[in-house]
């Protein structure tokens, strides 16, 4: 196992306010206690007792089905529903119309839309039967590939109405990302916009990159291009459609699909560490109450409540916790179109002052960018309608933890530190604001119905506390993905080959002395780069691709900013000659390949890479180098020429 080093007890503890607690949906440790062990006991009741949350046509003949020993998922089957009718027309049904949905900040701080639940519904409507046009039917499956603007969510909501197949990629991917994506679940129509704005960059080229797909997607028939700042693109005769008219000049009625519970609602690619990405298949029913059911306890929501995920649509956070999840609650939620550090530094801070934000959901990587700019700030804007505070994508260390709490929290804003996966659908490990004493860095408790475990890398399971090992789930629960898009078989190899009848989760974790538990970071070679998660093949890949290279191994390495960056090592071929040149080409043709995202903090040419006789690399080293940790190299005898590990010691980037 790779575990980062695990944080060492005791921490403090911070206990919820009175004023967290007393309207809370859970307002003590021992309510929380009691129905997680009735959770438990009573699985299948608990699960069909919140699915009353969700208006459902037909009831299930059966709430859950599941076995992880042969792999087969199934949550409320033979229940009918469909998502987009419980995000949004039921609360224009109940005589909620009024309510904002969306309020949209855009890039320039000037800009700003409000976009209510009987407007949402009358745009899905029309979206829906504007995809019906073009020919989208039940099952085929849609590529969306939008920045943060409210037609994401108008298009998300459209394909769930017609039980079309959303797959979101997100917008800063390159062209060759979009093809694999589109290829990969043969998607029959792309939703665009015609160019991008993000901080200082004004003209993101999102139809060019479609362009430049989609000679390569052959099952792609028609491209929707959602006008967003009027810059000229190339609009191809019989394929491409503006988004605005078709919705203009189609009816604003369409009833929604009545959709079986596993019929699938979405995929979402994932890096996998075989390079290729995997499509995380979710389910419509199980996916939803999942979704909602965490959003109304873990973020303790509210009507009126003014919630704010700072998350892209096109990562699984955007997915539940900016669309799903509080929209079938009846949130009033924030789309942010930009960046946190523009036009300055306090962005993020003036549009929580603005919007009156009471609950601001957030990655610790940008809490850390922000954090080292000083409080001046946070200090310049009231702050004073938040109550509560979250965190995901990363184990958030004491200092940010801190400063999060003391200076935007004002010490009186729980932090919610949620541990959960693009797979598991939606948070599985973290604090209740109202009930859970928290400790800066560790996600704490399992959600109800969740049945964490421990394991040894020889399988045993470690009962009791104070114990390490790899996190895996002994149950299922609603939100669990149910397959890998067009390869079951990996699924199974993926998530339940290494310890049978158990969903291993790939981190590792420590249960304390006190039954909390702490991540420990990824036990595979998945990096996690600013909570974007990265598989080390596929980066190798990209930087393979530039002609003077021979091999590429990269690793992560801890960065006060980004947490973990990448380190990349890189062999060239015989006669070519390493330089300041090819090193700029090399990050190029990573940032075009993948996204800039994933272009390599630090890149050291080496004449060789440890491998073993089977010619495997041996990461473990290169991890070492890149931590500077050159005393402790481990066992290096079982590597084909043990003398390379001297030259990449010397060859070492600082
Ligand atoms: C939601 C999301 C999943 C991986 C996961 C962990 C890491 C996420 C936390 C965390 C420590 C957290 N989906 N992770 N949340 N580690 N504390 N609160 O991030 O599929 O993109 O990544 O992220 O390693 O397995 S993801």
């Amino acid at each position: 196992m790779n575990n980062a080093a695990a944080p060492t007890p005791p921490a403090p503890s911070y206990k919820p306010t009175d004023a967290a607690s007393v309207s809370a949906h859970v307002s003590s440790l021992s309510q929380y206690s009691a129905l997680y062990e009735e959770s438990l006991r009573d699985n299948d009741g608990f699960w069909a007792k919140q699915a009353e949350r969700l208006d459902w046509i037909k009831k299930w003949d059966k709430v859950s089905d599941c076995n992880f020993n042969e792999v087969s998922i199934r949550w409320f089957q033979g229940g009918k529903l469909n998502a987009s009718h419980n995000c949004v027309d039921r609360h224009v049904q109940n005589g909620h119309g009024d309510v904002t949905a969306i309020i949209w900040e855009g890039n320039d701080p000037a800009q700003t839309r409000k976009i209510s639940y009987r407007e949402l519904h009358e745009q899905v409507q029309r979206a829906a039967n504007a995809l019906k046009a073009s020919g989208v039917q039940k099952g085929d499956r849609v590529c969306i590939y939008l920045q943060m603007i409210p037609e994401m969510a108008v298009a998300i909501l459209a394909c769930a109405r017609i039980g079309a197949v959303h797959s979101v990629v997100f917008g800063a991917f390159s062209a060759e990302s979009l093809i694999s994506r589109i290829n990969d679940s043969s998607c029959k129509v792309i939703i665009t916009q015609d160019t991008g704005v993000r901080g200082t960059k004004q003209d993101i080229p999102m139809k060019a990159n479609v362009d430049k797909a989609i000679g390569q997607t052959p099952t792609v028939e028609k491209v929707f291009v959602v006008r967003r700042t009027g810059s000229i693109v190339e609009m191809k005769e019989g394929r491409d459609i503006v988004w605005q008219t078709a919705l203009d000049s189609t009816s604003p009625h369409c009833e929604p699909e009545a959709m079986d519970a596993e019929d699938p609602l979405f995929i979402l690619y994932t890096s996998g560490s075989t390079g290729k990405p995997k499509g995380v298949l979710h389910a419509t029913g199980g996916y939803l109450l999942y979704a909602s059911v965490t959003h109304h306890y873990v973020f303790d929501y509210k009507p009126g409540d003014v919630y704010w995920c700072t998350a892209d649509v096109g990562w699984i956070t955007g997915h539940s916790y900016l669309i799903y999840g509080p929209l079938a609650n009846r949130a009033t939620v924030v789309m942010f179109e930009g960046v946190p550090n523009f036009p300055d530094y306090g962005r993020f801070w003036q549009v929580i002052e603005k919007h009156k934000v009471n609950i601001f959901y957030t990655a610790p990587t940008a809490l850390r960018s922000l954090m080292k700019e000083g409080d001046a700030w946070p200090d310049q804007y009231n702050l004073s309608s938040l109550r509560l505070l979250g965190t995901v994508g990363e184990p958030i260390k004491s200092p940010e933890w801190t400063w999060y709490h003391k200076v935007i929290g004002k010490g009186h804003c729980p932090i919610v530190d949620t541990w959960w996966q693009t797979e598991t659908g939606g948070i599985l490990i973290t604090p209740l604001p109202g009930a859970t004493p928290t400790k800066p860095g560790s996600a704490t408790l399992p959600f109800f119905g969740i049945r964490p475990a421990v394991m040894t890398d020889q399988g045993e399971e470690l009962h009791g506390n104070d114990v390490r090992g790899c996190l895996v789930l002994s149950g299922s629960w609603p939100g669990q993905m149910r397959t890998v898009y067009g390869d079951h078989q990996r699924f199974v190899d993926t998530y339940f080959k290494r310890f049978p009848g158990k969903y291993f989760t790939g981190d590792g974790c420590w249960r304390d002395p006190d039954g909390y538990y702490w991540i420990t970071g990824r036990v595979d070679d998945i990096i996690i780069v600013s909570g974007h998660n990265i598989g080390t093949a596929e980066v190798e890949g990209a930087i393979g691709q530039h002609n003077s290279v021979a091999e590429a191994a990269v690793v992560g390495y801890p960065h006060d900013i980004k947490g973990t960056a990448i380190y990349a090592y890189v062999t060239l071929k015989t006669g070519q000659v390493a330089s300041d040149q090819i090193r700029k080409e090399i990050n190029l043709k990573v940032r075009e390949v993948l996204g800039p995202h994933a272009a390599p903090e630090k890149l050291q040419f080496a004449d060789g890479l440890p491998k073993t006789r089977s010619g495997k690399i041996m990461r473990r080293i290169l991890r070492k180098i890149a931590e500077n940790e050159l005393d402790n190299l481990g066992d290096i005898s079982t590597l084909a020429e043990p003398a390379v590990v001297e030259s990449l010691v010397s060859g070492r980037v600082n």
